[in-house]
């Protein structure tokens, strides 16, 4: 314990400092075991632990997956030496063939082990648990070398999976502190943040999820949250790499319009924003082109369509017609107004082409019937839904799942509105008081003399508005 605690400080999977992590987080310690691929010995000296310790345990199993990608050399290891068969599982279904999830064989009722580097809420651990239990496996213990003891073993046990741990954050600490490699005043630190930074375990729905004492979460870490669609963690992280929750609502009438306004603003913002039946002079050549934009640029299209109507009528109207929409646009929205079989309709259609839907929980006009139990209704269809639907159109943050995101129009720099009943508030105030995460603009920007000029000041107003809210903005 005293070898491995220094060795993993000499290869700098531990380190001391000031670090941002993924979760907005500012903490004095950071764990990076993947570095340890890099060192044979030491590679092998974890592998040899994490198997002792399942042994000690006296835990029983058949096989053994590794959480993706760190534990992955581990767990091969720990197979190859003690042979254990062993399975794959993979962040995502492969496209073509046989669009396996879980690679090797899976006999139904037995038992896996997970293993996995280190845990701290233990988001990475279940979500492989519930990718294995889909297979028809049991999982009921998990191993890890680290627990950083933020709540992770509390979530496991509370999704039957026993957390055994080669080693804790505070034990590493105590060896580092008495080989003085660690400072005592640094071990105060980071006990401190340990303390001040554990997740509780609550049940929603019937759903565990995590519900954090900690700081707002980032959106990167929401990205990877096992409730996530998967079409939602690829808007997280782009919004991340652009550092933009900026959508452009090109409401213009001309294609070439269009098209300029997706070339220029398209490295400025995460989605843009479509209303394809006022374009005068639509084709589906238009729409290519546009799709080719969005690939380059990195920015998902949403068709602002807001359907209303039974299930059968918005399947023909999201799938042919003219527009074709399904066929081109990543994101779709509805009213909720016709009941739950609206977005069984969209969601036969969409959910094939990996697409999403936003529900539209409240309006931004004036006199809006979208409110109270109309809004609460919306929220109980996104969960039911989950699978297609990827959370808002609202003024705010209507319900507490970091799974969802949160979508707002009715934004301008100056409060206000305009003759025809639309209410406008800051980015300021949308995503830093509201808790919204992307701001919905258009004639802010569109009426402006430089679109790309007005595009960035709403960028950056509003990013700096989701930096201060985690708890990360360098601006005083
Ligand atoms: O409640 C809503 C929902 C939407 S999607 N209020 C809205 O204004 N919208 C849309 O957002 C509206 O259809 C328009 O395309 C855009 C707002 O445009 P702006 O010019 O007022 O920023």
């Amino acid at each position: 314990m005293e070898l491995l605690a220094s060795e993993l400080h000499g290869v700098e999977a531990l380190r001391f400092g000031e670090f941002v992590l993924k979760s907005g987080l500012v903490s004095p310690v950071y764990v990076d075991l993947r570095v340890i691929v890099s060192h044979p010995t030491l590679l092998n000296r974890v592998a040899h632990f994490l198997f002792q310790t399942t042994k000690d345990a006296g835990i029983s199993y058949n096989c053994v997956c590794g959480v993706p990608y760190t534990a992955l050399p581990l767990a091969t290891i720990i197979c190859s030496t003690n042979q254990i068969p062993m399975l794959v599982r993979r962040k995502e279904a492969k496209e073509h063939g046989t669009k396996r999830i879980v690679e090797g064989i899976i006999n139904s009722g037995e038992t896996c082990l997970i293993i996995e580097d280190v845990v701290t809420t233990s988001s990475s651990i279940l979500e492989t648990a519930e990718v294995l239990r889909k297979e028809g496996l049991k999982v009921t213990d998990a191993v890890v070398l680290l627990d950083r003891e933020q709540g992770g073993g509390a979530m496991l046990e509370k999704n039957g999976i026993r957390l055994h741990s080669v080693c804790t954050l505070t034990k590493v600490l105590r060896v580092l502190e008495q080989q003085k490699k660690v400072a005592s005043a640094m071990v105060t630190k980071v006990e401190k943040f340990i303390q001040e930074n554990v997740c509780n375990p609550s049940e929603q729905n019937g759903t565990t999820l995590i519900k954090r004492t900690c700081k707002e979460m980032s959106f990167g870490a929401r990205a990877e949250l096992p409730g996530t669609h998967p079409l939602a963690a690829r808007l997280f992280r782009l919004m991340e790499k652009k550092q933009s929750n900026l959508c452009l609502s090109a409401d213009v009438t001309k294609s070439t319009e269009l098209l300029q306004l997706a070339t220029v603003l398209g490295p400025s913002i995460c989605v843009l924003k479509t209303h394809i039946d006022i374009l005068e002079d639509f084709t589906l050549q238009v729409i290519k082109e546009l799709r080719d934009l969005a690939d380059r640029h990195e920015f998902l299209i949403f068709e602002d369509r807001k359907f209303a109507d039974i299930g059968n009528t918005v399947k023909h109207q999201y799938e042919g017609g003219v527009f074709k929409i399904a066929s081109w646009s990543d994101i779709v929205n509805t009213h909720v107004v016709p009941g739950p079989g609206v977005v069984k309709g969209l969601k036969a259609v969409g959910q094939p082409l990996q697409r999403g839907c936003l529900l539209v929980g409240e309006m931004s006009s004036e006199g809006s019937l979208a409110t109270g139990e109309y809004t609460k209704a919306a929220v109980k269809m996104a969960e039911e839904y989950s699978d297609f639907v990827l959370g808002f159109i609202s003024g705010s943050r209507i319900v507490e799942k970091p799974e969802f995101l949160y979508l707002t129009p009715g934004v301008q720099m100056q409060a206000g509105g305009d003759s025809l009943g639309q209410k406008y508030l800051s980015p300021q105030e949308v995503i830093g008081k509201k808790g919204s995460d992307i701001i919905i603009v258009g004639r802010g920007i569109l009426s402006a003399p430089s679109h790309l000029e007005e595009a960035e000041i709403y960028r950056k107003a509003a990013w700096e508005s989701y930096l201060q809210r985690i708890g990360m903005s360098t601006q005083v």
